[in-house]
């Protein structure tokens, strides 16, 4: 059995005790699905497995994805953080088109990992299914899904190394891959219950993330894909649907012949909205889509299944819930340590995904999409304050503002009536987005940090006030340099600790010279 209860940590004088577990996680990551594609979320496809996890344990109304398109939803989950600030910002594709959307080619390793904090704490870590975190057409040097904390993978073509059985063409799919593009989320079920099987004596942490219900529809005549001009039709979608829903159903049994059905916990939610919305019968009439900010976006079915641990059959319609949430919540649930390098945006919401009452959020939600697409079709930036969410441009244009409480639908914008609220949404909303787009995008590039490591410890990085060195060198010069190179501070000889209380939040370039030799070391002020 997997599940294991640590010993009670005493806090304090306060002497209170409280116990934190161990389950196996399981995050089912499915690509593209829409709020209603699920009975279970006013949908009418049929998926009574996946309603079923919502029967047996908890679903919620207003869960957002961290992007309303993949790889930066993928990094927002991936590292609690809005993944503009690490400079993706939209779907990772070649380099030319990586530059123009001004995103890097990969997530920095670097970035606080989910399945790095588990691992660190004991847990076996997979990925199975769709990466796109870096990898794929003509980027060749994204780092392998070990960095990021995983044990094992099995990944699809917009990754760094993938499976061969998925990826026979230089192509995400092909009609001659060993295994057909309908079986595919059969493959990683496989996967994920092989692992589980094989790692019996550790609890488990898994990304199972299919790439359905993505378009092609592909689905099998007699052995062969269907025609091209089927594979985007609603017909077409129900049956890939319906395969993704028997494959939950089978993945469940699984967890039961293991007999680690009570000791795992089941997330089930969506990297972004749908495309097709079919008239909205995916989005369960919300406004928008794949690819925008509005609602059909970025809300997402959220299911938490944990039998025994969860009780069964709730709703809760009340607490809003982010993808930055899940690094901190699963880091509180397993007392995991949250990443410290980087400051994470989530709140712990573990109390409520067990069921618990209801938690105001401490903070407003952000999002940021699509600033230079050219035929975008909402704001860029978006926010969530309480009820009221607002959308606007970085340059103050089409702010539109809704009550969320009674327009989800997005259809009447109250800006001009309430000028009280957009008086201070809309420059939160933009001066967020000024200071969180790519705010740490820029650490990996033109510095050779290794070479610098190898001689100088620094701590902490990111600095707020102090910044310290640690060396075994007995002779170097220390300055600071801004990023185009002009010196901001001379820090002496052999300093081993630099005041940066009056500097300004950024990046700048540690300099160190040592025997004729200067390194160089990218380093954030908070
Ligand atoms: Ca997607």
């Amino acid at each position: 059995m997997n599940k294991r209860l640590l010993l009670p940590l005493l806090a304090g004088a306060g002497l209170t005790a409280f116990a934190t577990e161990k389950p196996n996680i399981i995050i089912i990551y499915v690509d593209d699905m829409g709020y209603s594609d699920l009975n279970s979320f006013g949908g009418n496809y049929g998926t009574p497995n996946i309603d079923n996890l919502a029967t047996e344990g908890i679903r919620f109304s207003q869960y957002y994805s961290a992007c309303p398109i993949s790889s930066p939803s993928r990094t927002g989950i991936t590292t609690g953080m809005y993944p503009t600030r690490w400079g993706i910002t939209t779907f990772l594709q070649a380099k030319a088109g990586n530059a123009a959307a001004e995103q890097n080619d990969f997530l920095d390793n670097r970035a606080p990992s989910l399945a790095r904090a588990l691992k660190e704490n004991g847990y076996a870590t997979g990925h199975f299914g769709k990466w796109h975190m870096g990898g794929g057409r003509d980027v060749y040097d994204a780092p392998s899904i070990n960095l990021y904390g995983f044990d094992e993978y099995v990944s699809t073509w917009e990754s760094p190394d993938p499976d061969e059985d998925i990826t026979a063409t230089n192509w995400i799919w092909s009609d001659v891959d060993n295994v057909k593009r309908w079986n595919r989320t059969s493959y990683f079920v496989d996967k994920t219950l092989d692992f589980l099987s094989r790692n019996r004596n550790k609890p488990c942490y898994i990304n199972l993330w299919p790439d359905d219900v993505h378009t092609p529809f592909v689905v099998n005549t007699n052995g062969s894909s269907n025609p091209t001009s089927e594979r985007e039709t609603e017909a077409s979608f129900t049956i890939v649907l319906n395969e993704l829903d028997k494959q939950v159903g089978r993945l469940i049994q699984g967890l039961k012949d293991l007999g680690i059905d009570s000791t795992t916990m089941v997330i089930f939610t969506s990297d972004n909205g749908p495309n097709p919305r079919y008239s909205g019968r995916r989005t369960a009439n919300m406004r928008g889509q794949k690819s925008q900010l509005y609602e059909g976006g970025i809300r997402m079915p959220f299911i938490v299944r944990w039998p025994g641990r969860i009780p069964a059959n709730q709703l809760n319609s009340q607490t809003l819930l982010h993808a930055v949430d899940i690094l901190p919540t699963l880091c509180a649930l397993t007392g995991t340590v949250v990443p410290t390098n980087f400051p994470t945006d989530g709140q712990d919401m573990s109390s409520v995904i067990l069921g618990g009452p209801h938690i105001e959020r401490t903070k407003p939600l952000f999002w940021e999409f699509g600033k230079n697409n050219s035929n975008r079709k909402s704001p860029h930036i978006a926010v969530r304050d309480g009820d009221w969410k607002l959308l606007v441009n970085a340059n103050g244009s089409n702010t539109e503002l809704y009550n969320m409480k009674t327009d989800w639908l997005e259809v009447n914008n109250v800006a001009a009536s309430n000028p009280a609220v957009v008086n201070v949404l809309k420059p939160m909303a933009i001066s967020w987005f000024n200071t969180a787009f790519r705010q740490y995008a820029d650490l990996g590039t033109g510095v050779d940090n290794t070479v610098f490591d190898e001689q100088f410890r620094l701590f902490p990085n990111p600095v707020t006030d102090f910044l310290q060195i640690q060396t075994n060198n007995e002779n170097y010069q220390v300055e600071l340099l801004s990023m185009d190179g002009k010196r901001q501070l001379s820090a002496g000889r052999n300093v081993n600790k630099i005041d940066l209380s009056s500097f300004s939040k950024g990046v700048y370039l540690l300099k160190v010279e040592s025997n004729g030799i200067s390194y160089y070391k990218k380093i954030v002020k908070e």
